[in-house]
């Protein structure tokens, strides 16, 4: 077993390595646009290739959830390339955001939280990144871009116009503080003022707008890139002063679904776990989380009607992946368009007795799914590299031919036979803040509903010959607390409590 310090070596080490590579990328040259369809014996790309990008809200890996979006598995993972081993570098919203839409780790982007001073739009726009980040670039690299749905939190019907967001051809986003009220949804379209659209599905606003800026996209004279970012699976909130979060609200056709499906009961679900150390502790999480308590059979149920809706919710996603695939066969662009499909953070329900939520560095809410199709990916293909969501930049950059910044903490991710995506064994895991029970369950009345100090760091590594996650049991260092691996399985993480 390795020793304290030496733990904190590695991890000191592998921090420096990561810094290393983002230092040394391979590709420091003016690249071509990525041809990967002349790997497969296609015909030569004679065009730049389009991109489009989906992005959900908090949708889960680990949960299973993708099992029940067969369209989007129809089109994404059997036309493309599945990354079985996908993370985000920090599981929250707009941290997790930002970090993707610029290539950086978030303590490389400071922005930390989704709410000012430390995070959302205002932060965003603070930091500079407002004339900085990718579809600026993309723009200025001879692209068209749009984008609707959620961009970051706190962009809000107030200070949407201070200033608008920079690098769109089109945009049209959700604001706050309606972003996540499935009934009652406010966007704002190109330097429009906002405009409600209460009373209709969140879900069927977006795949009206995504498709509508598909379509001018499809008829520009120039390589296009198209984000759409539905708030689905995200919990819905209707007033977010109280930050009471409800499971997410399905469209009329999708609610009877799904009726016996369950919470998947894995190994960490609602552990029975015991605290006193006479009676073989079984820990489940370290500080916060190892204190909850085990959750009743009524809170168990309720979890899974909150799980249910969440796959109910999705099918709204599926039926937009379907949407656009099929929109862009009509046009013939589909063969010359990679698609990306995303979320920006994973969920845990039930796991280690957690409430309905993220912004834990255990597997559901690090994993989140990525499927990649277009020219060159291989179909029906598992890979099995660690890729993150710092990666995904660099990796639109490779597709657009654009050359690497020098910036970017991260790297293009494996396409191809013939891609240069560098393979990398770790991911940098960072959260600085709160933690907040999602559902109508509380922590109890010793346990405060909102966690204040969840801050942590995070090693999760994957090599050949190891596999150390987070999600087991932590490794915990603090300055009063002696180093303890609990069980053969060593697991990298560092808490930071005050
Ligand atoms: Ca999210």
């Amino acid at each position: 077993m390795k020793s304290f310090s030496g733990l904190l070596a590695l991890c000191s080490g592998l921090l420096a390595l990561q810094d290393a590579v983002a230092s040394t990328s391979p590709q420091q040259v003016i690249q071509q646009p990525l041809n990967l369809a002349s790997g497969k014996g296609g015909s030569l790309i004679k065009e730049r290739p389009n991109i489009v990008f989906i992005i959900t809200d908090d949708q889960d890996l680990q949960l299973d959830s993708i099992d029940y979006t067969p369209l989007t598995l129809k089109h994404l993972k059997k036309r493309g390339t599945f990354y079985k081993n996908h993370f985000v570098t920090t599981a929250l919203c707009c941290p997790s955001r930002v970090s993707l839409w610029t290539g950086r780790q978030a303590h490389n982007t400071n922005v930390t939280d989704v709410h000012p001073p430390y995070g959302g739009y205002p932060k965003f726009v603070a930091q500079g990144f407002n004339s900085n980040f990718l579809p600026v670039w993309l723009q200025e690299a001879g692209y068209d871009t749009y984008y609707t749905g959620k961009l970051f939190n706190a962009h809000t019907i107030y200070n949407y116009d201070a200033p608008h967001v920079a690098g769109f051809n089109g945009s049209d986003f959700l604001l706050d503080p309606y972003t996540y009220s499935y009934l009652n949804s406010t966007y704002q379209r190109n330097h429009d003022p906002p405009v409600s659209y209460e009373g209709r599905h969140t879900a069927d606003v977006i795949e009206e707008k995504a498709l509508g800026f598909l379509d001018d996209a499809i008829s520009g004279d120039r390589p296009f890139f198209v984000a759409i970012a539905p708030v689905t699976p995200h919990s819905n909130i209707d007033h977010q002063e109280t930050l009471r979060m409800t499971a997410p609200i399905p469209a009329e056709r999708h609610k009877h679904l799904f009726n016996d499906v369950k919470v998947p009961r894995t190994e960490h679900f609602n552990p029975d776990t015991l605290h006193n150390a006479e009676l073989e502790p079984k820990p489940s999480g370290v500080n916060w989380i190892s204190r909850l308590p085990q959750q009743n059979q009524s809170n168990v149920d309720y979890n899974d009607h909150f799980y249910r809706q969440r796959l109910r919710a999705l099918q709204t996603v599926d039926e937009l992946v379907d949407g656009v695939v099929k929109r862009l066969e009509e046009s013939g662009k589909l063969e010359n368009t990679y698609i990306v499909y995303t979320s920006d953070n994973g969920y845990h329900i039930g796991q280690h007795r957690l409430q309905p939520g993220k912004e834990c560095g255990f597997e559901e809410d690090i994993r989140v799914p990525l499927f990649i199709r277009g020219p060159g990916i291989p179909e029906d293909h598992v890979e099995d590299a660690v890729t993150t969501h710092i990666d995904l930049a660099p990796t639109l950059f490779e597709i657009a031919g654009i050359e690497q910044r020098d910036d970017f903490d991260g790297t293009p991710i494996p396409l191809g036979k013939d891609s240069v995506g560098l393979r990398h064994e770790h991911v940098t895991v960072e959260y600085w803040g709160l933690a907040i029970p999602e559902g109508k369950y509380d922590f109890g009345p010793d346990n405060p509903a909102t966690i204040t100090n969840n801050t942590y760091k995070a090693l999760r590594i994957i090599g050949d010959e190891y596999d150390l996650p987070t999600h087991t049991n932590y490794t915990i260092y603090t300055p009063q607390a002696e180093l303890t691996v609990q069980t053969n399985t060593v697991s990298l993480a560092i808490l930071y409590p005050e």
